[in-house]
């Protein structure tokens, strides 16, 4: 007993201290505020899952404790190859299952992604949408706008780290690349994550629909400072927003050197 309660005392202690750090729940099963205008379809397929398994789990198990407690010590054991009627049963239910709960999430899923969060042919033609590219690297995010002249890698392009401002209520694209490993730009409020995968450019895109600040983290272990690799999303007013870009892009246009090459990281953007 003298030596088991130091042994269970550190994984207490270690258990509180993460209770502690770990952020509130912030909505329904524990999941962080949705504050997008499409988080709900994310969310709509995780409580469907959570449902049909618990409908699943309940079905099986009642089944289970019912023949533990009717088949005992007293009841000789029978022997039945089956017939037709229970066969029928059997793949009856499997066929009503894969389709009601597989299929059902399977074509929600691409009907969610073909017109939503997959959807950058048409998101790249809204005039209204603000385009940012994303530069990974170990351990932080780069992020670029290209300013009021709209081209990216020229003298007012704004290049924030760790922090990525937005407008609320416009699409938001984002091309990801990345100068060294696999990172992946996650935002929990928002319902979306993406790699960012050295090599390639890709696509996330998401609409905010409340000012606030959100987290920003990187979903892929990285190296050893990967903790570190947390931003801030700021969501602002339009008008916010629209001042905020102006003072960055005045201040980015005289602290720019064009012989400053690293600093010079932009990419064409690339059509979807
Ligand atoms: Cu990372």
């Amino acid at each position: 007993m003298r030596r088991a309660r130091p042994l269970l005392a550190a994984p207490l202690a270690l258990a509180a201290r993460q209770a502690l750090a770990a952020p509130l729940p912030e909505s329904g099963f524990g999941m962080p505020r949705d504050v997008s205008a499409d988080g709900h379809l994310v969310d709509w397929l995780i409580h469907y899952t959570l449902v049909a398994a618990t409908i699943i789990f309940v079905v099986v198990l009642a089944v289970m404790i019912w023949s533990f407690a009717r088949h005992g010590r007293g009841h000789l054991a029978e022997y039945t190859h089956g017939s037709k009627a229970s066969a029928g049963v059997l793949l009856g239910a499997i066929g009503f299952i894969a389709v009601a709960v597989d299929g059902n999430l399977f074509y929600r899923t691409l009907v969610d992604m073909n017109e939503v969060f997959w959807n950058f042919g048409a998101l790249e033609k809204d005039p209204a949408a603000v385009r940012i590219e994303v530069n990974a690297h170990q351990w932080a995010w780069l992020a670029r706008y290209p300013g009021p002249d709209g081209k990216f890698g020229t003298e007012d392009d704004i290049v924030t780290l760790d922090d990525i401002r937005v407008p609320v209520g416009v699409p938001v694209v984002i091309q990801l690349a990345s100068t060294d490993v696999i990172h992946s730009l996650y935002l929990p409020n928002f319902r979306v994550k993406r790699d960012a995968v050295p090599g390639m450019v890709n696509w996330l895109t998401f609409k905010a629909s409340e000012p606030g600040e959100y987290e920003i983290g990187c979903a892929q272990h990285c190296g050893p400072n990967h903790y570190k690799m947390r931003g801030v999303l700021t969501v602002l007013t339009p008008e916010r927003y629209r001042e905020w870009v102006e003072t960055m892009s005045r201040d980015a246009r005289r602290a720019y050197d064009p012989e400053d090459k690293e600093a010079h990281w932009a990419w064409d953007w690339r059509s979807y």
